[in-house]
């Protein structure tokens, strides 16, 4: 039977009475932005959580991106994984770097660790892997090569909110990690973002690139640009940090609930968790063909429910980042893979639903 529309995420919001309770003070102080007092708490919430020093709230996790390849200096090529968001690519070329595409693991999608070594040329400034849908890149790999290798490390942490890895937060892993807080992941401020680096003086140059290049004193002494977060969204990102413990609960029963129903169709793969940890933000599985990927979401769409194709085409296959080498791991998963509906409110009937349209495709 259908139902109302069931789509691939929903965001995952506090009441709306605690939202408020933190706008009135945008309300009774009249301050919107420029590190404002509920950006500052934000921050400090942000990293207690995470258990770590410090957190710099910005305006999207593209902007993160960028102000983290800005606040370290990189040039020439910078190594990266062609099964990600178009983000990931595009902050390269837009920071006048070079994307290298390597391949993927074909169990994690994520950069397989063992073919960074040869994409490494005297060009090469920096790896900037991508933890994907919330799965842990093999971070103790990638940072022995960028350590023998001199290079920095930049992790795209879009997905990688609420994920230890070695028992401490991934996002404390490498030389800068850089977090979404989009509507569709699982903290959001709507739009927003921040960066953790490791070293005190990069946590300082990200905040004076956020802010036009200020320092504490409102001096010039830096480049900079715009990539504040506003009180608003922090005031968003403080209600919603509150229930993320939930949220994450929430969240894996309903993860659980699918791997459960389909685990025994043959032509399904799941996304190899081999640290044991992820915050289940996505729900990807991977057909055996993509003819069969497409008849699924005929079949699924028939009943209103719209997965994605997350992430669709392979990175390296989009004219924007020609000549880029062929990569058949990443280009044979990208072709096969559609992230299925999950977020906080979905039913559990729809989840059911869903998955008895996939036993019959
Ligand atoms: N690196 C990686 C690996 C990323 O995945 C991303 C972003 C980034 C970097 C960059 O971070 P940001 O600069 O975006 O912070 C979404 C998001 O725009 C994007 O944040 C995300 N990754 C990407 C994977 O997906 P779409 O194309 O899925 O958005 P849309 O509008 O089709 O929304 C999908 C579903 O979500 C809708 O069917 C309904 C629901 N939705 C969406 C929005 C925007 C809501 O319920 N409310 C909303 O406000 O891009």
């Amino acid at each position: 039977m259908k139902g109302k529309p069931v789509y691939v995420t929903q965001p995952s919001l506090a009441p709306l009475e605690e939202f408020v309770e933190y706008l009135k003070v945008i309300w009774d102080t009249g301050v919107m932005t420029h590190n404002g007092p509920l950006m500052q708490q934000f921050e400090k919430e942000l990293a207690a959580y995470l258990r770590i020093p410090d957190a710099v709230a910005v305006a999207s996790g593209t902007c993160a991106l960028q102000l983290a390849i800005r606040a370290l200096n990189l040039t020439g090529d910078v190594i990266t994984s062609p099964f990600t968001f178009i983000a990931t690519g595009s902050i390269i070329r837009w920071e006048r770097c070079a994307p290298v595409f390597v391949d993927i693991d074909p169990e994690t999608w994520n950069i397989n660790p063992e073919k960074i070594e040869d994409a490494i040329t005297p060009r090469t400034s920096a790896i900037m892997p991508v933890h994907v849908f919330g799965v842990p890149c093999d971070v103790f790999a990638i940072e022995a090569v960028a350590e023998r290798r001199g290079l920095k490390v930049i992790y795209d942490g879009a997905h990688a909110m609420a994920v230890d890895v070695g028992g401490r937060s991934l996002l404390s892993h490498g030389d800068v990690s850089a977090v979404s807080f989009h509507a569709t992941k699982l903290l959001t401020t709507g739009e927003g973002g921040a960066c953790v680096a490791r070293d005190p003086d990069v946590m300082a140059r990200l905040r004076r690139l956020r802010f036009f290049g200020f320092d504490d004193r409102k001096e010039v002494v830096d480049e900079g640009m715009n990539a504040k977060m506003t009180e608003v969204a922090a005031a968003l990102g403080l209600a919603n940090l509150k229930r993320i413990e939930d949220v994450k609960r929430t969240r894996r029963l309903k993860y659980d609930r699918y791997r459960a129903l389909l685990e025994d169709v043959p032509f399904i793969q799941f996304q190899e968790h081999r640290s044991g940890e992820t915050n289940h933000s996505y729900m990807p599985v991977r057909f055996d063909t993509e003819a069969r990927l497409l008849r699924a979401l005929k079949m699924l769409a028939d009943e209103e429910i719209h997965p994605r194709r997350y992430f669709h085409p392979s990175l390296n296959t989009l004219s924007v980042f020609a000549p880029s080498a062929r990569l058949p791991v990443s280009e044979s998963v990208a072709a096969t893979i559609a992230c299925l509906p999950l977020y906080n409110t979905l039913a559990d009937d729809d989840i059911d639903r869903v998955s008895e349209i996939l036993h019959r495709v």
